[in-house]
């Protein structure tokens, strides 16, 4: 079995079991690749789609200063967004299949036609059909999130779930999504802001990161794709009970409720 195999199974079961791994992978392997940890992260949507979830996209993941001081890992990342991940608004998720999840505001994409690479925000700006409010549940198969990159890159970003506004906006009337404003609140206390512009200067920046990454790796963008952009903020844990809820200037509000 190859190395990507064996930590593709690894991170797998303890998805599934919802009993975090005790140690990243980095800890007895400090050389640990990121084209083996993106390798993984295949194999994982492999074993999702083979339990019947569709592939939709793909998420941005440290592209904020906030969550790079939060996670102490100084690089972006992407990892892959399926079917079985998506969760009604404002519908109580409960435990769900999570272990310890955090909910992070993130502004999403809808991709209405290829992106050629080399991307700039520009071009992925013409080849959006819209833009959303969105929440982003993530999920460490690690325990306490403790990972350095290529952990987290193999452990799919430590994507886990997501709940989507339900106002698509054209992005030529979003207005600019640099400047366009987040309130995060969770039971009705705001707990951070933000600007679109903490996410790489600007959220499309980071969506055309990602068209160059993938195409380094023979891949694309489908059409029809939904990408999260990556957090404006810090994550915060999301307690039994308590709602939270993501509000952007001319995108609306979405709700997560746990
Ligand atoms: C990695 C994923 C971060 C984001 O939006 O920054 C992420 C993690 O913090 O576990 O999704
Ligand atoms: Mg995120």
């Amino acid at each position: 079995m190859s190395g990507a195999s064996r930590i593709a199974e690894q991170l797998d079961a303890a998805a599934l079991a919802r009993s975090p791994l005790a140690r990243p992978f980095t800890d007895a392997d400090p050389d640990l690749d990121l084209e083996t940890a993106y390798a993984v992260q295949r194999l994982l949507v492999r074993a999702r789609v083979e339990r019947g979830a569709r592939p939709i996209g793909a998420k941005l993941g440290l592209t904020s200063r906030a969550k790079q001081e939060q996670m102490n890992v100084s690089s972006p990342l992407y990892g892959r967004l399926t079917s079985d991940m998506l969760w009604p608004a404002g519908v109580p998720i409960g435990q769900g299949p999570f272990i310890r999840p955090r909910i992070e505001p993130e502004i999403g994409f809808l991709i209405g036609e290829p992106i050629p690479a080399p991307a700039s925000a520009l071009s992925v700006l013409a080849a959006t059909t819209a833009v959303f409010a969105a929440i982003e549940i993530i999920d460490s198969r690690y325990s306490d999130f403790r990972f350095r990159l290529a952990d987290v890159v193999a452990d799919n970003a430590s994507s886990a779930g997501l709940v989507v506004g339900d106002r698509l906006v054209d992005p030529a009337a979003a207005g600019s999504l640099r400047t366009v404003g987040c309130v995060l609140r969770i039971d009705g206390e705001v707990v951070a802001t933000a600007a679109g512009a903490a996410v790489l200067g600007h959220p499309a920046h980071a969506v055309a990161w990602l068209v160059n990454e993938l195409a380094a790796r023979g891949e694309s963008l489908p059409t029809g794709a939904i990408v999260l952009s990556g957090a404006l903020t810090d994550a915060f844990r999301l307690e039994p009970g308590s709602s939270a809820v993501a509000e952007f200037d001319g995108l609306g509000s979405v709700e997560a409720v746990c």
